[in-house]
Parts: C-alpha cells; sequence; structure tokens
C-alpha cells in the first residue's frame, strides 16, 4: 500500500492530485505546518530526514522529491500510459523528462527567492533585479510552450503538469501571474478539474 506524507499549504497537494488522477489506493498522513514559522515541524522528520514534504513510501522504498514520486507513480500505477508517452517514443519521453524536471530545477528557485524577499520585507534591489529577471524568463518560456493547449504537453494532462502545478500557484500567490492569462487559466484548468477537487477535500489543501 502507498503512503503518502502530505505537508498541508505546500506542495505535496500536487501529488494528492496526481494519486486521485491515478485513481489508486494510497493512505494520506497530513502534517500541519509551525504556526509560528510556517515551517514543517519534527513529526514529519521521522516520515524522512529532511522532513519536507512530499513523501512517498511503497513497502521499503522512499521518495521525497516530487519529481521523483511523479516518475515511481507513473511508472507503477498508470498500467494504460495515460501520463506518459510510450517507450518506443524517444523524442516525447525526452521533453516529459525534461518538462518533469524543469518545475524544480529551474523554475522554483527564482521563485522561492521572490518568496523569502517579499516576505522579510527586503528591498534589495540586486536581489529583486535578480529574481524578478529569471522569473520573467521562465514564465515565458512556460507561456512559450503551453501556446493554447490545455496542459503543457497538449490537450491531456501527463506527469510534468503535476510538477508545473506548485511554482505557477507560488507565482499567484505573489501575483506574478497578473497580465499573464494563459498562465492563470493553465493553472485553474487544473485546480477546477474533479481530481485536484477530490485531492483538496481529503488532505485539507
Ligand atoms: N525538492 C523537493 C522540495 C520539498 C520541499 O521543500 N517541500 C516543502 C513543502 S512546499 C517543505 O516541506 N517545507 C517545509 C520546511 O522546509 O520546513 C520536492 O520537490 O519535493
Amino acid at each position: 500500500m502507498i503512503t503518502l506524507h502530505h505537508l498541508r499549504i505546500g506542495r505535496s497537494i500536487w501529488t494528492v492530485f496526481l494519486l486521485e488522477e491515478l485513481g489508486i489506493d494510497y493512505t494520506l498522513k497530513i502534517y500541519e505546518r509551525d504556526p509560528k514559522t510556517n515551517r514543517a515541524q519534527a513529526d514529519l522528520k521521522a516520515a524522512t530526514p529532511l522532513g519536507k514534504s512530499p513523501v512517498l513510501e511503497d513497502g521499503d522504498i522512499v521518495l521525497s522529491e516530487s519529481g521523483a514520486i511523479t516518475s515511481y507513480l507513473i511508472e507503477n500505477c498508470d498500467p494504460d500510459g495515460r501520463l506518459g508517452p510510450p517507450e518506443t517514443d524517444k523524442a516525447a519521453r525526452a521533453d516529459w523528462a525534461q518538462w518533469l524536471h524543469y518545475s524544480e530545477g529551474s523554475l522554483f528557485g527564482p521563485l522561492l527567492m521572490k518568496m523569502v524577499l517579499t516576505r522579510t520585507r527586503s528591498d534589495a534591489p540586486l536581489a529583486h533585479g535578480y529574481a524578478d529577471a529569471e522569473i520573467a524568463l521562465h514564465l515565458d518560456h512556460v507561456t512559450a510552450k503551453l501556446g493554447d493547449a490545455a496542459h503543457i504537453l497538449g490537450d491531456a494532462i501527463q506527469g510534468p503538469d503535476f510538477g508545473l502545478g506548485a511554482p505557477l500557484q507560488l507565482a499567484k500567490g505573489l501575483g506574478l501571474l497578473e497580465g499573464r492569462p494563459a498562465l492563470l487559466a493553465y493553472l485553474d484548468r487544473m485546480q477546477t478539474s474533479d481530481a485536484f477537487k477530490r485531492a483538496v477535500e481529503k488532505s485539507g489543501g
């Protein structure tokens, strides 16, 4: 049985969404943030030394990177291959892997930097300038890839969409999607899907 350790109000809602989209049985362990620091608390360290979420357990296998969790779930729990291209399509699989890793590898960093600068009310112009330029570069890149499609690799939802949700949600929260209707509509499309609504209902968001 698969267990997902879910820290509320963070990126692991997107892994709950993936589990719901796959329609498989799983156990959900829900953790609350420290009300003062907004960080994870000691209880999550029992699941992984890093004390960060999501954490997926499947027997002896423990994964704590959302991209690796997405790959693992799709490889093992998506028998019809709905959320990834067929193994024979080398180019499509390469693009799938590129966009799966892009969210955590490139997109999240500058958004996290901007979030910290904003929350600490920093006015460091060099740091803001760097973050703003990087964020614009990346949001333009995602917009260009999305084009007129419903999801990042075409009309059907696929693995990389579950990774893009969290950084785009953060960008929206920071007011950085204003003037970017295609990205807002993409995020909204995922968040209003039945599987996402079930994920929120079961996990508390
Ligand atoms: N690269 C990791 C990042 C994990 C991560 O930073 N998770 C956040 C939740 S959004 C967390 O657990 N933060 C709590 C803390 O650092 O105290 C992934 O993709 O899963």
